[in-house]
């Protein structure tokens, strides 16, 4: 019988490629047998007609999965600013966050607002740099921007391989990488004494199972942001009885960003949005296609 629940958000701009890692993640975990496609309409987590006929996450869903005795909730979000309530309403109830970025486009306007409320609330966030294979990609360039406009407290955990092609790959690093493990032992000793005193006076450095457990332990309590206390969890398995945490909103529009308002109850979503979606007119992104007016950023208003 499985004991434990782990609620993991994928939280992005609009497409960075969440929905496609949520069905690689759900492939990887057994989940499914079959890798189902945006493009194609064929996602577990887009199942609504309209998300499947414009190729865009419009509603939070759920995929449930075990691994082991840990039953895991992956929580696929929309990116596009006019459905970032669905994104707060998800907030409230995850264990962590997976934060992808596109190795391309890198850290957006939407990307910093994401980021803020989940340093606010203090949630454990592994940082994931996506698209590698799509010409333009600069993950360099991007963990550069990760550190200056994100958090300096970022540890990159492998390299690179054929960038910008279909054989684009990534390998971890490992104890054998002695640059990692030097760059982890410095990074990780800025929240422990202990780290910093093996530093100090051990030459033959912290042993790498010990910064592994160690990388483990601050990523879980979010200890690469300055602390602040967060109410503790009566358990895991009913998520419904956690306090809530706020009153303000959580996530707020950036500036360069339109205003998300709420449609009226009842609205239609298809009309609030018409010209969203990439099947819906030329390349480009939702509702800003070259050569198009430029659509109101929310009928809700
Ligand atoms: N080349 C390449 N394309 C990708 C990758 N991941 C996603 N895509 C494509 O990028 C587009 C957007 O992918 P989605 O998974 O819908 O992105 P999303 O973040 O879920 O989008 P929204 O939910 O609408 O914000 C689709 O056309 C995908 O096929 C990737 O790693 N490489
Ligand atoms: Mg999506």
């Amino acid at each position: 019988m499985r004991s434990r629940l782990l609620s993991l958000g994928i939280l992005a701009d609009v497409d960075a490629g969440k929905t496609t890692l949520t069905e690689r993640l759900l492939f990887a975990a057994g989940a499914i047998d079959e890798i189902g496609s945006v493009d194609a309409g064929t996602t577990q987590t887009d199942s609504l007609a309209l998300e499947r006929q414009r190729g865009i996450t419009i509603r939070s869903a759920v995929a449930s999965f075990g691994i082991g005795d840990v039953t895991i909730n992956l929580l696929d979000t929309p990116g596009h600013p006019d459905f970032i309530a669905e994104v707060e309403r998800v907030l409230s109830v995850l264990d962590g966050v997976v934060l992808v970025i596109s190795a391309v486009e890198g850290v957006q306007p939407q990307t910093r607002v994401l980021m803020r409320a989940l340093q606010r609330l203090k949630l454990p966030v592994l940082l994931f740099v996506n698209k590698i294979d799509r010409s333009g990609a600069d993950p360099g360039r991007v963990l550069r921007a990760i550190a200056q406009r994100l958090t300096p407290a970022v540890i990159s955990m492998g390299a690179t391989s054929a960038l910008g092609t279909r054989g684009a790959g990534f390998t971890p690093w490992g104890a054998a990488d002695a640059a990692f493990g030097a760059r982890l032992t410095e990074a990780l000793a800025e929240h422990d004494e202990n780290i910093l005193a093996s530093y100090v006076q051990d030459d033959a450095g912290v042993p790498y199972p010990r910064l592994r457990r160690e990388l483990a332990a601050q990523t879980r309590r979010a200890l690469v942001h300055p602390p602040r206390p967060r109410p503790r969890r009566q358990g895991n398995r009913d998520q419904r009885h956690r306090p809530r945490l706020r009153r303000r909103p959580l996530i707020r529009p950036s500036a360069s960003r339109p205003r998300v308002t709420r449609r009226p109850a009842g609205a239609p979503v298809r009309s609030a949005h018409a010209g969203i979606g990439r099947r819906a007119g030329p390349p480009g992104r939702p509702g800003q296609a070259p050569g198009r007016p430029r659509p109101a950023t929310s009928a809700w208003r």
